[in-house]
């Protein structure tokens, strides 16, 4: 199927509603649609990846939304263009996303070298990762050379944005050091940088904060490689800044550059996009494998009661997998 070729034009040329209508397509869940989104990114996909994909999340209240407004009013006076997006699986739930809320980056939202998409409420956190990175994909062939993905700091989204991003950054808040057993295991050997925001409301607090964190990163950092295979290369950076006054904001850009710098210098740039690829695809088929089983005749004949006996612990769930894989393999088998 070709693309749409008018809106394939828009995007190119960063026509902000072309960008809005292709994202609105991709994020569509009928197949018709799926159809012309998989042409449009196929057809998108040379002008992509020519951007810094950062992540940022937080706490909500952690200024997650004011901090990216400073960078991102920052990021467009040094000549940049940004698209922001979010990862919020919880949106559909709460009835609004992280970023529905535009009046907390309404400086931001006004600019045209900015764009600025809330999440898609598709439900799982996979469908809505899926839809985010596409997104994205989108957005850097409409020219954005910065996207930052934006989530809260709950359940597992944290970890879906490391692995689509180039660099993960951690918003915390000053008092957030004295409870160091707060912060989740997982989120600090995903993390690159964490910022302790809001240092201007206690600089004193903020500066402890900062050093219970640095030991912290540095004790995770020494040990993630084997276990996160996200986990950046080196142990996380801890800075200190305010949002709201926009101290510190640009040395946290600087930060990002210098890491992203030694990163490309050492082929971990590409490295980690190179995996991230790969592993997107691989999510994909498993997703796509696992709903073609759950539909299969065969299987959902014999799925109730062998699910049932696994819960009862009558057969034991390696058992069960096998008989139902080869269920499977054995109907496609007579089909073919
Ligand atoms: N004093 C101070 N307040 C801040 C700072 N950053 C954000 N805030 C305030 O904290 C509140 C939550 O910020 P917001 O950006 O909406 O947090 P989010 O939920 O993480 O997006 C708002 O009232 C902000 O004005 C900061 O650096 N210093
Ligand atoms: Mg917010």
């Amino acid at each position: 199927m070709p693309a749409d070729q008018a809106l394939l034009d828009g995007v190119r040329r960063g026509d902000r509603r072309a960008l809005a209508k292709a994202i609105t397509l991709l994020e569509s869940t009928r197949a018709d649609h799926r159809r012309r989104a998989d042409a449009l990114l196929d057809a998108l996909l040379p002008q992509a990846g020519r951007s810094v994909r950062i992540g940022i999340s937080g706490v909500p209240g952690a200024g997650k939304s004011t901090f990216i407004e400073a960078l991102g009013l920052l990021l467009i006076a040094r000549g940049h263009r940004l698209a922001v997006l979010a990862v919020d699986p919880s949106s559909k739930r709460s009835g609004g996303s992280i970023l529905a809320d535009k009046t907390r980056m309404e400086r931001l939202s006004v600019r045209d070298e900015a764009y600025i998409r809330p999440s898609p409420t598709a439900g799982t956190l996979g469908g809505v990762a899926e839809h985010t990175r596409e997104a994205m994909l989108v957005c850097e062939a409409a020219g954005f050379d910065v996207v930052i993905v934006e989530t809260v700091g709950v359940g597992q989204s944290e970890t879906a944005v490391a692995a689509m991003t180039d660099l993960f950054v951690l918003l915390q808040l000053p008092n957030a050091g004295d409870e160091l057993q707060a912060i989740k295991r997982g989120v600090m050997e995903v993390a690159d940088l964490v910022v302790v925001n809001k240092a201007d409301l206690d600089p004193a607090a903020a500066t402890r904060a900062q050093a219970q964190l640095a030991a912290a990163a540095h004790a995770y950092g020494s040990r993630a490689p084997s276990e996160a295979p996200d986990a950046p290369a080196e142990a996380a950076q801890v800075l200190q800044a305010s949002a709201l006054t926009e101290a510190g904001v640009a040395g946290v850009w600087e930060a990002i550059e210098a890491r992203l710098a030694r990163a490309r210098s050492r082929g971990a740039f590409e490295a980690r996009r190179r995996r991230q690829a790969t592993a997107w695809m691989w999510d994909m088929i498993a997703g796509g494998l696992q709903a073609a089983f759950r539909a299969d005749s065969a299987v959902k004949g014999a799925l109730p009661k062998l699910v049932a006996e696994v819960a009862g612990g009558r057969v034991a769930p390696s058992v069960a997998a096998r008989q139902l894989l080869e269920r499977w393999a054995g109907a496609r088998g007579a089909a073919a």
